[in-house]
């Protein structure tokens, strides 16, 4: 079925449904929609805080959306061939709370309504997808959900390339001016207009509000213009008027594009003396002027009250699911076993661990008998050759870096409008819009999303690399070019602080291996990692085998551990992490010529050294005199291995435009400083 063809069908059986368009009156329309705009009214209210001028301005929206055109069933919120709805102005969270609740999903009862943004309700201040059923992704830093969207509109593409109508859903997103204004959309816009993803349709509260006044302060963008330019579907419509919010819907999912649909709205639709205003935007409207509004809009019910005729037209409209996943189900059911194992396997995030164990053991067997002097990005690059073909859900992909990264092995195909089922996404030069999207296919389920580009630009990503963390989605960014050592580019190349700043985030897993060995390790672990995001940071520079002979376990499972041990009772120790593992043991030699027994501990992931019981970290710790940091960046972070009176060599500014030896030279990143250092602490220098 051509697209135009799949569309009518949906309508046609949407015709059939509870929720016929046609039997909802104009006036039970404004109704239901005012039920969203009094719940938001009276949930900020209660909270003394929030949002509630989107949600009031945005309610004919989407009433229509939900009603009438939206896939989902309450009575199973994670239904995988459901439609994505991603609200990405989260601030107005209290409209997809108040929706949740009149369609009935269970545990969005009016308690937690009432219990807007307190502790552990189901309603936080900005959505949360790992608070709230229905709530697909977390958002609240603006442009963010119109990223993962991208990346859920892609997931979808790519899936049903490979399992046919199992996956045949659109991909809804609410955006607010400032979303739009945000840099990241015009990256998010750039690429889905390229895909072509037609079942994408943004819906663009255009209320020409924002916190500060009138957007005429600020901003003169025409957004059609703009998206249209990007290859999009735009149009312009009254958003408060819901044939026309219909229509366009309806023409949008016809479309052999992705689709704006820029609604011309008041915000806080209905605010006797706000509306229209900023001061409707983010603070409680105060009883006055809710009493006000409830007259204006001709609601007459109590706070949080929802009167049975609102009730039962939505309760209807979240019933009409149902039968739609039924059917969906019956063809599910109608697959051959295997890919019905195989596609609910991918869904649950359920990763094939024998197959990704025999694969990373192949390539440390191999290295085992021939030993590599390898870049670490190389050495990914072998290790992604072994696991492309045996994890289909591996998704990669490079912001433009793709020879620098090593991140498209050999057979990869690409993913293109052309060709969804390809396997390798050119992201172009949008490392912010590439780990937006990759959220968005981690969230969607049934992709594990990598991607590369180099370390020092993990500044371009990171609040979105901060969301997967907090989301706990699997997403593993491959960084190359991880310190000096990547040379001749110099000090705007060269991450110093990155490393540091990375391992602030909680819950992402920054893992920096010293050689091919390492690296395999490391993949494994970032692939196991069901619950976070991981970096790996990796070399430019060739960097010698340390791991000789094959260990059938993984080392680095424990985030550090003993890769040389001390010749008798060790004087100090030396920790270091990457490239510098091999400086390191080479220093053990200088001391050990100075009669000074050393044991160098390999760091590549201090989250998980970390996370380890006490007595194993003090195991590895040791308790030798002295104790040396060795990393190519700043210190911060080492004092919890090597303690504050511990001796750090590494970086304390930025680096500088030369061959990488000269610079470690030059910044005193050498066996023999290391050395030096040590012996000046043990006061032997
Ligand atoms: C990245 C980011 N910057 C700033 C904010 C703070 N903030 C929240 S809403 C908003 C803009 C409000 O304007 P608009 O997006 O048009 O929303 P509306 O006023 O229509 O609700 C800002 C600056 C944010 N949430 N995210």
């Amino acid at each position: 079925m051509n697209a135009k063809a799949s569309a009518t069908a949906v309508a046609q059986s949407r015709r059939s449904s509870d929720a016929d368009p046609t039997v909802i009156s104009r006036a039970q329309h404004d109704r239901m929609a005012n039920a969203i705009r009094a719940l938001a009214m009276d949930a900020v209210e209660q909270a003394k805080c929030g949002h509630p001028g989107l949600p009031m301005g945005a309610a004919d929206i989407a009433t229509v959306l939900f009603t009438r055109y939206l896939k989902f069933d309450p009575a199973a919120p994670d239904w995988p061939d459901r439609d994505r709805f991603v609200l990405s102005a989260g601030h107005g969270s209290m409209l997809i709370y108040a929706v949740l609740h009149l369609l009935g999903y269970e545990q969005m009862t009016i308690e937690e309504i009432r219990r807007f943004r307190q502790l552990g309700s189901l309603t936080p201040g900005h959505p949360e997808s790992f608070v709230t059923p229905g709530v697909e992704t977390t958002t609240g830093p603006l442009g963010q959900g119109l990223g993962n969207a991208v990346g859920m509109a892609i997931a979808e593409r790519h899936l049903a390339a490979e399992f046919g109508d199992t996956v045949d859903h659109r991909t809804y997103v609410l955006v607010s001016d400032g979303d739009l204004m945000e840099g990241l959309s015009q990256e998010a816009i750039a690429l889905a207009g390229h895909l072509r993803l037609h079942k994408l349709i943004v819906l663009f509260d255009d209320n020409g509000i924002t916190i500060d006044g009138p957007l005429s302060l600020a901003d003169s963008v025409d957004q059609v213009k703009r998206f249209e330019a990007a290859g999009w579907a735009a149009t312009r419509i009254d958003g408060h008027d819901p044939e026309a919010i219909a229509a366009a819907i309806g023409k949008a999912m016809t479309a052999n594009r992705p689709s704006l649909i820029a609604c011309r709205t008041t915000i806080g639709f209905g605010a006797p003396s706000k509306a229209g205003t900023e001061k409707c935007h983010g603070a409680a409207l105060g009883a006055e002027e809710i009493a006000g509004a409830r007259a204006q809009l001709g609601w007459s019910e109590p706070a949080f009250s929802v009167p049975a005729d609102v009730r039962d037209l939505w309760r209807s409209a979240g019933a009409r699911g149902a039968a739609v996943r039924r059917t969906w189900s019956d063809r599910f059911r109608a697959l051959a076993p295997d890919r019905r194992a195989e596609f609910e396997r991918r869904i649950s995030g359920k990763l094939a661990v024998d197959e990704l164990a025999a694969a990373v053991r192949g390539v440390k067997e191999k290295l085992a008998t021939q030993p590599k002097e390898l870049a670490t990005r190389a050495a990914s690059e072998i290790v992604l050759e072994a696991l492309v073909p045996v994890l289909p859900e591996l998704v990669g992909g490079s912001a433009d870096l793709t020879g620098s990264n090593n991140t498209r092995p050999k057979g990869m195909t690409v993913l293109s409008a052309a060709n969804y089922g390809g396997r390798f996404i050119h992201y172009g030069v949008r490392e912010h819009g590439m780990a937006a999207a990759m959220n968005g296919m981690a969230l969607h389920g049934g992709i594990i999303p990598y991607s590369g580009t180099f370390l020092v630009f993990t500044d371009y990503c990171r609040p979105a690399i901060r969301l997967a963390a907090l989301m706990g989605q699997r997403v593993v960014h491959v960084m190359t070019h991880d310190s000096i050592g990547l040379g001749e580019d110099g000090p705007t190349h060269q991450p110093v602080e990155h490393l540091a700043a990375l391992r602030a985030i909680p819950n992402l897993a920054v893992f920096r291996p010293c050689d091919a060995v390492e690296t395999a390790e490391c993949w494994q672990l970032a692939l196991e990692r069901a619950d976070g995001p991981s970096i790996l940071a990796l070399t430019r520079q060739n960097v010698p085998q340390l791991r000789l002979g094959h260990d059938e376990s993984n080392r680095c499972a424990s985030g550090a551990y003993e890769i040389v041990p001390a010749e008798g009772v060790a004087a100090v120790s030396l920790f270091a992490s990457g490239s510098e593992v091999s400086i390191a043991i080479e220093a053990r030699k200088f001391l050990r010529e100075r009669g000074l027994s050393a044991r160098v501990v390999s760091v590549p992931c201090f989250e998980l050294f970390l996370a380890a019981p006490a007595d194993a970290r003090r195991a590895i710790i040791g308790d030798a005199p002295v104790k040396v940091g060795v990393e190519a960046a700043v210190r911060q972070g080492w004092d919890q291995i090597i303690g504050s009176d511990g001796v750090f060599v590494g970086m304390s500014g930025f680096g500088a435009s030369a061959p990488a030896k000269d610079l470690y030279r030059h910044f005193g990143i050498t066996a023999e400083a290391v050395a030096q250092a040590a012996l000046q602490a043990l006061g032997r220098s």
